[in-house]
């Protein structure tokens, strides 16, 4: 094709559909934040709760911007810089500093981990096509402005409503069992009899913990007693048969920390 030639008609509905696809991709990883704030209780962890709103807010004035104006190189790099910004934030908190005194193991919470990453690669990789002379983003007139306001509106209702659909479903409190109960809730251990993070008990007692919050949680006090990965209203027990002080964690949020006192 010759420089000057227009793109075919083709070539420009391909550009659009990539570009709306890009949007989309912004939107879910946007969903997924939104999703893991109110439902899994990621609203309960400071700076981390707020930050995940901050995301939200940031992936869909991006997605709206990329639909409206994706033609402007500004617009361009904010997509990528808000996405490849999400990414760094993730590694991160796998690191043993951790990300705003968060710290997160593997691929958990799961499957939003993975499907939230999954949706940052697609952008950078959508908005990068756009730097293809052939596939570049213009400012109309093949992506018009009903497409635009109809494909804004169905991702704001999509937003708006999932939002409030998780709002008004928080996870339900589990009643824990045994003699010492201990709450695995908004990624803190909490004694049910008296919410604090340490329990004590005396040798011969049994200790249950029950994970009342959304995501995974497991507890880890090496080497006395250490639990498989407990889902929501998972238990796991421990008798203990000698007096000391046990301190323990989750080893997927390491800043989750407590302790047993066994007189
Ligand atoms: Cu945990």
């Amino acid at each position: 094709m010759e420089p000057h030639e227009q793109p075919d008609r083709a070539t420009r509905t391909l550009s659009d559909v990539i570009r709306i696809d890009a949007a989309i991709a912004l939107v879910v990883g946007g969903l997924i934040h939104l999703q893991l704030y109110f439902v899994e209780g990621y609203r309960d962890i400071d700076k981390i709760g707020p930050s995940f709103l901050a995301n939200v807010v940031a992936l869909l004035v991006v997605a709206g911007a990329i639909v409206l104006r994706g033609d402007l190189l500004l617009v361009r790099v904010a997509a990528v810089a808000v996405s490849v910004g999400t990414i760094v934030a993730f590694a991160l908190t796998r690191t043993d500093d951790g990300f705003l005194d968060f710290r997160e193991t593997g691929w958990n919470p799961r499957p939003q981990t993975a499907i939230a990453m999954v949706a940052e690669i697609v952008v950078i990789v959508l908005v990068a096509t756009s730097f293809l002379p052939r596939l570049a983003w213009r400012r109309g007139p093949t992506l018009g402005t009903p497409v635009a306001a109809a494909t804004l509106a169905v991702l704001a209702i999509a937003t708006v409503g999932l939002g409030a659909v998780w709002a008004g479903d928080q996870p339900e409190d589990v009643v824990a069992g045994g003699a010492v109960a201990v709450s695995i809730e908004g990624f803190a251990f909490n004694d049910v009899a008296d919410g604090d993070n340490v329990v004590n008990v005396s040798v011969g007692d049994t200790v249950t913990w029950t994970n009342a919050d959304g995501p995974t949680h497991n507890v880890v006090g090496v080497p006395v007693f250490v639990s498989e990965d407990l889902a929501t209203g998972g238990v796991f027990e421990h008798t203990f048969t000698e007096a000391g002080e046990f301190a323990y964690i989750c080893g997927i949020h390491p800043q989750m920390s407590a302790t047993v006192v066994v007189e």
